[in-house]
């Protein structure tokens, strides 16, 4: 693990999305700013809640299914993950493919990324591991591995491209297709329509910690962009709507107020929001046809008893 590639340039980019995004008459944040080294440990905790069904569920549908997905990704390959968090998921893969040749753990958290990189190449002494710091939305190059490999295989769980919107997934899977070329394929994660109310508990947990983990973006801006943002303020909201089948996740100002971020103030109203995340749940079929714009075609999917969540494995 020698290798690390970035391609960030973390706080500009920040302070002007911010400020950017509390401008609109719809004041919103950019989620992919949630994951800061304590918004990662956030998450993580939110996946050890009761009600956040979505990893445990796909965690449970790739130990079931693992050599038959590894069978379908086929032998020798790269093995790239976006936003690879903590990479629980991907063990299960790297212990179930047959000779991967490198993996490529990409994320923004550079802290959080380059400790499950180092405790990975320990694990896998054979599968070189090549970090690479960066925000997957933007074009990155691939790292250059040591041996050479079959195909690229591309890994996108945890049903992160909900989080996007369809015009925003849709660019992301353009982009995807063009990396991968003709031999590639990829393996995502989806979260599936259900019942309301287990969507929304998901995202309501009773402990309080996706809460947190949504108000953490407050106390980040606070921290790195010098904000005055008084966090008992806020309030987290999470509410699936179902014409758009998605959660809407913001933080509701309590009271009239005005915060300070670095030299611009901004007005917030009582019960105003800053949106913070989408997260969009789809069906197997309606996945599959929205993929089939950008070149992929479904080979073969997975999903758990309950239908909770889908594993899709898609090629060009
Ligand atoms: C795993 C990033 C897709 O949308 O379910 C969890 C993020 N936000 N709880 C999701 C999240 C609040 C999560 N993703």
């Amino acid at each position: 693990m020698n290798q690390i590639i970035d391609t960030t340039s973390p706080t500009d980019n920040f302070l002007r999305d911010v400020q950017h995004g509390l401008s609109q008459s719809q004041k919103t944040l950019p989620c992919k700013y949630l994951y800061d080294e304590r918004g990662s440990e956030l998450f993580d905790a939110i996946c050890e809640t009761g009600e956040y069904y979505p990893t445990r569920t796909e965690l449970d549908i790739m130990q079931r299914n693992a050599e038959s997905i590894s069978y379908q990704i086929g032998t020798r390959v790269m093995l790239v993950e976006y936003g690879s968090g903590s990479s629980i998921k991907t063990r299960i893969l790297l212990d179930a493919l047959d000779s991967p040749v490198a993996y490529v753990p990409v994320d923004i958290s550079e802290d959080h990324l380059l400790r499950t990189a180092a405790e990975l190449q320990a694990t896998y002494p054979d599968t070189e591991i090549l970090p690479v710091v960066a925000d997957f939305t933007q074009p990155f190059s691939l790292p250059r591995s040591d041996q050479a490999y079959s195909h690229v295989a591309l890994y996108f769980p945890g049903s992160t491209i909900g989080n996007f919107t369809p015009a925003a997934a849709g660019d992301l899977l353009k982009n995807m297709s063009s990396m991968l070329g003709p031999q590639g394929g990829l393996l995502i994660g989806i979260d599936l329509q259900k019942d309301v109310s287990t969507i929304e508990a998901a995202y309501n947990d009773k402990s309080g910690i996706t809460a947190e983990f949504n108000l953490n973006l407050l106390a980040r801006i606070n921290a790195e962009l010098s904000g005055d943002f008084r966090l008992d303020n806020f309030r987290h909201r999470a509410v699936y709507n179902p014409k758009e089948h998605r959660i809407e996740i913001s933080l509701v100002s309590q009271c009239d107020q005005s915060v300070r971020i670095g030299s611009t103030t901004f007005r917030f109203d009582q019960d105003e929001a800053i949106l913070t995340e989408y997260s969009h749940k789809y069906t197997i079929d309606d996945f599959a046809e929205f993929a089939s714009q950008f070149g992929f075609s479904l080979h073969k999917h997975w999903t758990d008893d309950d239908g909770y969540f889908g594993v899709m494995h898609l090629v060009l």
